[in-house]
């Protein structure tokens, strides 16, 4: 199997949620020596360094709802502007958060060059908020449901079009915190969502088959949408939303090479991986031990 050659991106972004830090997340998976372990891995990488973000000093809350609304929506444009270029260049794209508001970007700047794009959605949250719904106004909390076009134009147009996937097409890994506007709009679109109780009950090797099957089953690309906090946080403390009760790391090993060897992914990004509120950045060295996974990382 020929390996595709690596873009990655860094997204320092951390105006889609509330707590400092998470712009330090591209930093630290570099410092984790995310690239070497893709090179001895046999791929070509390039590293495109990162896109230019606001920070919150130079920025106004404009609406409550929709907190730096016009800094996230101008800097997820920009990501899905160097997301289609690489892409163009038939090379992989992989993005480092960030706060998980970022994937508006990258899912723009993929779905474009897809008929229909599968996405895996792993994280403790649906991310299925909009501003009359969010319990916060956090961008980060809204980023899936504007993918799906649901939302504020500003977000769910990203790119200039939308929406970027079908409800049919995604699917939801790892999920134990939802709000109530959330579990509604699941219902109303039927999404398929692995909640922890599914992981528990079932095992992940079961739920990944399901997940593998229904992202490829009708696609031609699947983006890989890995928010740290949907591991449990005794292994990932250093995440801005952490939940208890979460997914192991030996659960969340298995998923990457269930996903390697079902060679379906076609994009990837690892967010919300917050430095400051880790210890002694372990948890981008998780993020890095599950990108060697997810590139086909073997034991024997
Ligand atoms: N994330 N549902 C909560 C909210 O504020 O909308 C938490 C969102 C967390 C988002 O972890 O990417
Ligand atoms: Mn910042
Ligand atoms: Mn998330
Ligand atoms: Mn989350």
């Amino acid at each position: 199997m020929k390996k595709k050659p690596i873009s990655i991106i860094g997204m320092p972004l951390d105006l889609g949620q509330g707590r400092r830090g998470v712009d330090m997340g591209p930093s630290a998976i570099r410092y984790a020596t995310a690239q070497d372990e893709l090179i001895k891995l046999g791929y070509e990488v390039e590293d495109l360094g990162d896109i230019l973000t606001s920070s919150p000093e130079s920025s106004v809350i404009e609406h409550q709802n929709l907190k730096y609304l016009k800094e996230v929506s101008l800097a997820c444009e920009q990501l899905a502007d160097s997301i289609s270029k690489v892409v163009e260049r038939d090379r992989f794209p992989l993005v480092f958060g960030g706060d998980h508001s970022i994937a508006i970007g990258t899912i723009a700047g993929v779905a474009k060059h897809y008929e229909n794009l599968g996405v895996i959605w792993y994280d403790a949250h649906g991310d299925l908020n909009t501003g009359e719904t969010s319990p916060s106004g956090n961008i980060h909390g809204m980023s899936l449901a504007a993918s799906l076009g649901i939302g504020h134009p500003a977000l769910v147009r990203c790119g200039g079009y939308a929406p970027k996937v079908r409800p049919e097409n995604v699917v939801l890994v790892g999920i134990r915190e939802l709000d109530q506007g959330e579990k509604e709009l699941i219902r109303e679109l039927g999404i398929r969502v692995f909640t922890m109780h599914e992981i528990d009950r079932l095992g992940m090797a079961r739920v990944m088959d399901e997940a593998i099957h229904i992202v490829s089953k009708n696609t031609d690309g699947v983006h890989l949408s890995l928010d740290l906090d949907g591991l449990d946080p005794k292994d990932c403390p250093g995440v801005g939303t952490p939940v208890p009760g979460g997914i192991s790391y030996r659960e969340s090993h298995l998923a990457m090479e269930m996903l390697a060897e079902a060679n379906k992914i076609t994009s990837a990004e690892f967010v919300e991986v917050n430095p400051i509120l880790d210890q002694s950045n372990q948890t981008a060295k998780v993020a890095v031990a599950l990108i060697g996974s997810l590139f086909g990382k073997k034991i024997l």
